[in-house]
């Protein structure tokens, strides 16, 4: 096969890697999975493992005598304030969709429940491309500088997760078996 035609179909491959995921996605997520909106949930857990884009949609499940949902901003979220949410649900069975990329925070508004842990923030996704990658990790001074590195002190709530899917290292590797036929 000519080497021009190889290249073609590997670029028609890319390129179906790229959109096809983005088309076909539209995913409910049904919040603490079988465990639902609840006390004793490990929500930080939940979200970390989950990757979630515009036209997707979270819906809570949950005894509505015993918990609400309470759609808030990032410093009542932080400070457990139910005081003047943004959105408030009671149903029992509610789907937000998740219609806009950006930050969500997500509290319950009965009792202490949030101060409890029944709370948890995501980032919704323009598309499945991360909006930037992650900053690579700053290697160590050479071991010939005579000082040390001055220690950098964790920046609080800077836990801004982008998780990389799978189709996307399929696509770094088939971008590397192109540049061989390039080069
Ligand atoms: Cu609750």
């Amino acid at each position: 096969m000519a080497r021009k035609q190889m290249l073609a179909v590997l670029v028609v491959a890319a390129v179906s890697m790229a959109t096809l995921p983005a088309m076909a996605r539209a995913t409910e997520y049904v919040v603490g999975d079988d465990q639902g909106w609840d006390l004793g949930v490990n929500y930080t857990d939940w979200v970390q493992s989950k990757m979630f884009v515009v036209g997707d949609s979270l819906v809570f499940r949950y005894s509505p005598d015993n918990h609400n949902v309470l759609g808030v901003t990032g410093p009542a979220f932080r400070a457990c304030n139910k005081t003047s949410p943004l959105k408030t649900l009671q149903s029992g069975n509610d789907t937000i969709p998740l219609s806009s990329p950006g930050r969500r925070w997500y509290i319950c508004g009965k009792a202490n429940h949030c101060e409890s842990g029944q709370k948890f923030v995501i980032t919704v996704l323009s598309s499945l491309q991360p909006p930037a990658t992650p900053p690579a990790p700053t290697p160590p001074a050479p071991a010939s500088a005579p000082t040390p590195p001055a220690p950098t002190p964790p920046v609080p709530g800077s836990s801004n997760k982008i998780i990389i899917p799978e189709y996307q290292s399929l696509m770094v590797a088939t971008v590397a078996v192109l540049m061989t036929f390039i080069i």
